[in-house]
């Protein structure tokens, strides 16, 4: 009885301890971190450039956190240019201070000098990234952000083997600050980028680039997964594993039901999470990348990145010899029919609850335009094609950022004149947006507008691209929400008819949509995150153009549902 009893004790004070223990581990944590934003040397393609970095590193430094947790990231600014630092996909739920974007939440921390982003990360669990939100600075000033399960919970798959961050790049063999400050003088196009890259490396079908190949390494029956980020600026791209197909089993840091591919699409701005497994025979595979362009007659980097992804079991190539890896076929630079059959097998893992009942029913047209230049107006600034400037807008507003507040400080502090609340709901003038459109639509108009949301209010938003100047895919993407996509397709939107397209069952939930060229995707979100939230394209030459917007959430009742104050460091313009 004693000894029974004793035993049922012990029993207890183990299940006990286990549970302290357990509850100990799933508290979540805080994590510091020092980003000093820099001017570092960095050698590629031959030459060296001084690239713009985050303690020294390009790509910048992966930060691993927990469901749940919290991020302190003090950034000190010893670079020669303002700069900001955006948690891409981050909800940021009542943190929009620490969103980035400058001018928007916040005014550029200015060389010297520097501010601590705080926020947690709840409910979101895969890859997001990091990037400044300044100029093109992230160009070379970004990084990955992984999130893990909560301790103690499993990914909703195989666990895997390895985990291995890929992010997709893009270098210029030039200072890329001048590249933007060269196409904002001209008003053409800016110059294309030298070399995509994979985790800052061009890789060996480049010059001056085969020593520092990155290499995947894996075993024989390992199943592993692939974090890849597409973190170019200016094009979206093809990714491929010669012989090995992937398994697709998140997204922008969401599960979805795993399907399987040959080839993924990723718009700047989208991240997606594949598995792996290593199931040929021993020996050296390409990993490989490069663009798919869907505009006709835009000059764009026709060049090829790739890793290798390396068996260890692999015979060691004979001194003296090279043997090439497999290379992957990569789809056409123009095949939109390979990217829309990707993009549209996204789904979630299961049934989701769609907000139905819509509040705010809003018709964005998005693409580029032109401006024309007077006739007494210097050349040498007017030098896209027929003495124009390329421009870009969201229903024929060009955005433009204010520069003696930010919108949220703006906002916050109610001051008036930096911005107006009018951004239209539907384009001005309605036409055939992906026809051949009149010359007369070409130019809009340049202004800082905002779309005012209430607290909690249901939005759907039909994104309908346009084919003034060029038609082309461009990835969209929201600040503070993530939003499911519930349909997306060719042409004109047309309500009679796409609504029996919608996906109202078990659409993903993403941040970046990739929109197709010449067609149309539609959008659903609850507005329950107050503060003012960005939504361009993540193509920086189309931002740079105006190709943006901004939501004004307002507050809802109590504290809970409203902004918290401003840290008291936030810097000012
Ligand atoms: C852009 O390309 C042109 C032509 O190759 C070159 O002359 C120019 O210097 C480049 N601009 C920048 C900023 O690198
Ligand atoms: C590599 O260098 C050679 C010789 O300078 C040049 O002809 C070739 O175009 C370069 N290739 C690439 C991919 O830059
Ligand atoms: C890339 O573009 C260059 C310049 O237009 C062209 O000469 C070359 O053939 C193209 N390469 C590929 C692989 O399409
Ligand atoms: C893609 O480009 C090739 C030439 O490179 C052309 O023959 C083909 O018609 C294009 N396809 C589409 C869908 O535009
Ligand atoms: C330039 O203008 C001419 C005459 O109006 C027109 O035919 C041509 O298509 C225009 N070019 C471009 C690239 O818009
Ligand atoms: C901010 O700048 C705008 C545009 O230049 C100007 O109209 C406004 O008066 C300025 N506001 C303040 C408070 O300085
Ligand atoms: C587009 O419309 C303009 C003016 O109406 C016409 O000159 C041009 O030929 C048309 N282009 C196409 C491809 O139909
Ligand atoms: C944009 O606004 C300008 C100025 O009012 C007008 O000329 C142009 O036709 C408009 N374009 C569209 C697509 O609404
Ligand atoms: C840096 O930011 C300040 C506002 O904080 C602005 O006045 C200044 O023009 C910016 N500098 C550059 C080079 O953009
Ligand atoms: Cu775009």
């Amino acid at each position: 009885m004693e000894a029974m009893s004793s035993i049922a004790t012990l029993l207890h004070s183990f299940f006990l301890l286990s549970c302290l223990f357990f509850l100990a581990n799933a508290i979540p944590k805080t994590h510091h971190h020092d980003f000093v934003v820099q001017s570092t040397p960095v050698k590629r393609l031959c030459n060296t450039q001084n690239a713009i970095t985050v303690n020294g590193q390009y790509p910048g430094p992966t930060l691993e956190i927990n469901n749940g947790d919290t991020l302190v990231v003090k950034v000190i600014n010893r670079a020669r240019y303002n700069v900001t630092i955006h948690w891409h996909g981050v909800r940021q739920m009542r943190t929009a201070w620490a969103d980035g974007p400058e001018f928007v939440t916040q005014c550029p921390i200015r060389p010297g000098e520097s501010y601590t982003y705080r926020f947690t990360v709840q409910g979101q669990e895969g890859t997001l990234w990091w990037h400044a939100h300044s100029s093109w600075l992230r160009a070379t000033v970004y990084g990955a952000l992984i999130i893990h399960p909560r301790e103690g919970d499993s990914y909703p798959f195989q666990k895997p083997k390895r985990e291995t961050p890929l992010l997709l790049g893009e270098w210029w063999d030039a200072n890329p600050i001048d590249v933007v400050r060269e196409a904002t003088r001209t008003g053409g196009g800016p110059n294309i980028s030298d070399a995509y890259t994979i985790n800052g490396q061009p890789g060996d079908l480049y010059n001056c680039s085969s020593k520092e190949t990155v290499i995947v390494p894996v075993d024989s029956g390992e199943t592993n997964l692939l974090r890849v980020v597409n973190s170019a600026l200016n094009q979206q791209l093809f990714f491929s594993i010669a012989n090995h197909k992937m398994t697709v089993v998140g997204a922008d840091a969401s599960y979805v039901k795993p399907f399987t591919t040959n080839t993924l699409m990723l718009g700047p701005g989208q991240t997606t999470d594949v598995l792996i497994t290593a199931d040929q025979t021993p020996s050296r595979y390409y990993i490989a990348a490069r663009a798919y362009a869907s505009a006709q007659n835009v000059p764009f980097d026709n060049t090829t990145t790739t890793a290798i992804l390396e068996y260890k079991s692999a015979p060691c190539p004979a001194k003296g010899t090279s043997i090439r890896p497999v290379l992957p076929s990569l789809p056409a630079f123009n095949d939109t029919a390979t990217a829309t059959k990707f993009s549209t097998s996204f789904r979630s893992p299961r049934k989701v609850e769609v907000p139905t009942t819509i509040d705010e029913s809003l018709f964005f047209t998005v693409g580029l335009g032109v401006n024309t230049c007077p006739s007494g107006a210097n050349a040498n600034t007017c030098q896209a094609p027929n003495r124009t400037r390329f421009t870009a807008s969201m229903n024929n507003v060009s955005f433009v950022l204010p520069s003696n507040f930010s919108l949220l400080q703006a906002h916050h502090q109610g001051v008036p004149g930096v911005f107006t609340t009018d951004f239209p709901a539907a384009p001005p003038v309605k036409f055939d947006y992906t026809g051949n459109v009149s010359r007369s639509l070409w130019q809009p108009i340049p202004g800082t507008k905002v779309y005012k949301l209430k607290y909690g209010s249901k939005v759907q938003v039909v994104i309908q691209g346009t084919s003034i100047s060029t038609a082309e895919n461009h990835p969209i993407h929201l600040h503070g929400y993530d939003f499911y996509i519930l349909a997306e397709g060719f042409g004109n939107y047309n309500p009679k008819t796409d609504t029996s397209k919608f996906n109202l069952v078990d659409p993903p939930l993403r941040n970046t949509v990739s929109l197709p060229v010449k067609g149309w995707a539609v959008i659903r979100f609850v507005a329950d995150n107050p503060g003012v939230w960005l939504m361009h394209c993540h193509l920086d030459v189309h931002i740079t153009w105006g190709l943006a917007m901004a939501f004004l959430v307002e507050n809802g009742v109590g504290e809970l549902e409203s902004l918290e104050p401003p840290p008291a460091d936030l810097p000012v313009c």
